[in-house]
C-alpha cells in the first residue's frame, strides 16, 4: 500500500520569529541584509514597471508584487554552475542573478533584444506559453547529469501551469531519469482569474511529485528562509534526484497589465494576504536584531530608484532595428515571411 504525506515547512513567522532547529546554518546576517535589499529592490522594480506601463512607456507586464520571498529565497540558493528556467514573472530571480537592468526595461517595452540571455547568464529566457518550460528544464537537468556536471536546473511554474500536460511529462521524465531538476511551483493562488481550489482537487500541489516518484514538499512561500532552506536541501540533493516545491504564496496584485482582479476576488481576500507580507516578516526579524531601521530603508530606496531611472532611461534610448519583427519566431525565415520582407525593402519601407 502506498502511503503519503507532504511536509509543510515554515521558520519565519509572520511576527519576525524564527523556528531555530529549521534555521539555514549558512544564512549569515550579511546575507539575510542582502537578500533583504533585494526583496526591496524587486518590489521597485515592479512599481517602476507598473507606472510606466500605465503611461504607455512598456507593454503588458506581469507584477511580481507579494511573491518576493518566493524569488528572492529560491534566488539566493543557486550555486552559480546551476541553471534558471523561468516563466514570466520571476524578474526578482532575474534581478538577483544579475541580468542587466537596462535590458529588463527594453524587453519589458516588447523589444526581443532586451529578452536575450547574456552568455554567462546560465538561465534561458522569459517564457509565456505556460507550463512549456517545463520539459526543457528537465532536459536541459539531464544533458548536464550525460555530462557528468556538478550542477542543477532551478525551474519556475505557476499553480495553473502545474495543471498542463508539460508539466506532468517533465516531473515525470525526472523521475525515471533522476535528473537534477529542481522544480518550484509558485502557488499564487490565482491563474489569471481561476482560484486554485479550482485548479485541482489535490489538498496540495506538491503531492503531485509522488505520482512521479519524486520528493515533494510544501513551503511558505512568504517566508524567505523557508523558501532558502528548501531550495538549498533540493539543490544539494539534486545528484540523487529531483525534487518539487511548492511554494505558497499570494500574487498582490493584477496577473498582468490587462487584468482586473476586482472583478473576481474580495478586498478581504487581499487584505487578508497582506498581513503575511513576505517583505513586512524579514524586516520585523531584521530590525528586532539591530541589522536593520528606517534610515538604512530610505538610503537603500534612494540608491535602487537611481539605479531604476538610469536603466529606464538608457532602455528609452534604445531604436530597434524594425525588421527584427520577422526574426525570432522561426529558427529559419519561412518564404512567406521573405518575401514580405524583401518587398518591404523593395518599397524602401526601411528609410
Ligand atoms: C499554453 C498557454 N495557455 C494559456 C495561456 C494564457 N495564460 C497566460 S498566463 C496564464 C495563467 C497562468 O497561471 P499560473 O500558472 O498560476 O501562473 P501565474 O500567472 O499565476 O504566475 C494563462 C492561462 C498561455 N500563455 N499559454
Ligand atoms: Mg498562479
Amino acid at each position: 500500500m502506498f502511503e503519503g504525506a507532504i511536509d509543510y515547512l515554515q521558520v519565519l513567522d509572520e511576527q519576525g520569529n524564527v523556528d531555530q532547529a529549521n534555521f539555514p546554518k549558512d544564512l549569515t546576517d550579511q546575507k539575510i541584509v542582502e537578500m533583504y535589499k533585494y526583496m526591496l529592490f524587486a518590489r521597485a522594480l515592479d512599481a517602476k514597471m507598473l507606472s510606466l506601463q500605465r503611461q504607455g512607456r512598456a507593454a503588458t507586464y506581469a507584477p511580481l508584487i507579494g511573491e518576493e520571498a518566493t524569488q528572492i529565497g529560491s534566488a539566493f540558493a543557486f550555486r552559480q554552475q546551476d541553471v534558471f528556467v523561468p516563466n514570466f514573472r520571476q524578474h526578482g530571480v532575474f534581478l538577483a542573478r544579475g541580468f542587466p537592468l537596462d535590458n529588463f526595461f527594453i524587453y519589458w517595452k516588447g523589444y526581443e533584444d532586451g529578452g536575450k540571455v547574456p552568455e554567462n547568464f546560465n538561465g534561458t529566457a522569459v517564457c509565456v506559453p505556460v507550463a512549456s518550460q517545463m520539459p526543457h528544464a528537465t532536459g536541459i537537468a539531464f544533458a548536464l547529469k550525460h555530462m557528468n556536471k556538478d550542477a542543477a536546473v532551478i525551474s519556475y511554474v505557476g499553480d495553473g501551469g502545474t495543471s498542463e500536460g508539460d508539466f506532468y511529462e517533465a516531473i515525470n521524465f525526472a523521475g525515471v531519469w533522476k535528473t537534477p531538476l529542481v522544480s518550484i511551483i509558485e502557488n499564487n493562488q490565482w491563474a489569471i482569474s481561476v482560484p486554485r481550489k479550482d485548479q485541482s482537487a489535490a489538498q496540495t500541489l506538491a503531492q503531485k511529485a509522488f505520482a512521479a516518484g519524486i520528493k515533494g514538499v510544501q513551503v511558505d512561500g512568504n517566508d524567505l528562509f523557508a523558501v532558502y532552506k528548501a531550495v538549498s536541501d533540493a539543490i544539494a540533493s539534486s545528484k540523487s534526484g529531483p525534487t518539487l516545491i511548492e511554494c505558497v504564496t499570494y500574487r498582490m496584485s493584477m496577473h498582468t497589465t490587462s487584468d482586473d482582479p476586482t472583478k473576481y476576488r474580495t478586498e478581504e481576500e487581499v487584505a487578508e494576504w497582506k498581513k503575511r507580507d513576505p517583505i513586512a516578516r524579514v524586516k520585523a526579524y531584521l530590525v528586532r536584531k539591530n541589522l536593520w531601521n528606517d534610515e538604512m530603508e530610505k538610503q537603500t530606496g534612494d540608491e535602487q530608484l537611481k539605479k531604476i531611472d538610469e536603466a529606464v532611461e538608457n532602455a528609452e534610448q534604445f531604436k530597434p532595428d524594425p525588421r527584427s519583427m520577422y526574426e525570432n519566431v522561426y529558427s529559419f525565415m519561412p518564404d512567406t515571411l521573405k518575401a514580405e520582407l524583401d518587398a518591404a525593402t523593395a518599397a524602401n519601407f526601411w528609410q
